[in-house]
């Protein structure tokens, strides 16, 4: 009699485990042209946990690795006078990486980790093709590893439903992750297929990513970011073609391996931006470049 009522009050335990704790691990892939960079998040709610385990999967064949690294802001050791290191993630594995995060605090050893969208690590990445990379996410050990555990000793992935793996989702506004925004790509190709960040479909010399960039048009060969210098009158003017929402920076330089700010976050006035120098301020013979700062891909 005694033993069943052990087992009834077990029962009744796990019940309140599953209706309590829930973790939803997820990922984001954005993508700057050359390199593919995933952040893992996880909402962790009704409990804090003290440790995650999980793999995240890549296809070998497109992408190379850069770089996995944990959000040691967050997930950390501390022995109570210093943060000590926690086992890197390990790229051992063909296509996948194993991050283990622990949060253990000798100075608050119940704190755990609680919230929405906790960072737990992320991935650098190399493109070799131009194919729209996948991935996908699991638990991290199997066999008699924990993976996820809360500040009450609950091993969470024993509970069903306790610990849910989504998909990693690509950037909304660049879903073929390709740095071009997709918005972008269907006003002047017509759609996302075919078009990638390093064409130069008009033949400018200035690829898809440097067109975005500029706000200049990729398919008409005049329309580019370049700079127009004209000296007079104890001037030096310089004129270059500007886009909404963008900030430039002019460099200068007396040899061409040797550029130096001249200004910075210079505010683009539509169509042109023109800047003045006395000539008496420069050398006899001076180089000018500019450079952009973009706004976000939409
Ligand atoms: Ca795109
Ligand atoms: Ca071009
Ligand atoms: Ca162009």
């Amino acid at each position: 009699m005694k033993t069943k009522l052990q087992l009834l009050l077990l029962a009744a335990a796990l019940l309140v485990s599953r209706a309590q704790a829930a973790v939803r691990v997820y990922g984001e892939a954005s993508s700057t042209g050359p390199e593919i960079s995933v952040k893992v998040y996880a909402d962790i709610a009704d409990t804090a946990i003290v440790s995650h385990t999980f793999k995240l999967f890549y296809n070998q064949a497109d992408l190379q690795l850069i770089e996995a690294t944990h959000n040691l802001d967050v997930w950390y050791l501390h022995n109570g006078s210093a943060t000590v290191p926690y086992a890197e993630p390990n790229a051992g594995q063909p296509g996948e990486i194993l991050f283990a995060g622990a949060r253990m605090d000798g100075r608050n050893p119940r704190s755990g980790v609680t919230g929405n969208r906790v960072l737990l690590a992320s991935a650098r990445f190399a493109r070799s093709n131009p194919n729209t990379p996948t991935f996908d996410l699991s638990l991290g050990q199997g066999g008699h590893f924990a993976n996820f555990v809360d500040i009450n000793a609950n091993t969470l992935e024993v509970v069903p439903d306790a610990v849910k793996f989504m998909s990693v989702k690509a950037n909304p506004a660049d879903e073929d992750l390709d740095g071009l925004g997709d918005r972008w790509e269907d006003k002047f190709f017509g759609g996302t297929k075919g078009v990638f960040y390093s064409d130069d479909k008009d033949g400018d010399g200035v690829n898809n990513a440097g067109e975005q960039a500029a706000g200049t048009d990729p398919t008409d060969e005049n329309s580019l970011l370049r700079l127009r210098i004209t000296e007079g009158r104890g001037r030096v003017v310089i004129e270059w073609p500007s886009a909404e929402d963008r900030l430039y920076t002019i460099e200068g330089a007396k040899r061409l391996s040797d550029f130096g700010l001249l200004k910075e976050g210079i505010r683009a006035t539509p169509p042109m931006n023109v800047i003045e120098f006395d000539r008496n301020d420069l050398p006899e013979t001076f180089f000018f470049r500019v450079g952009v700062e973009a706004p976000p891909l939409q």
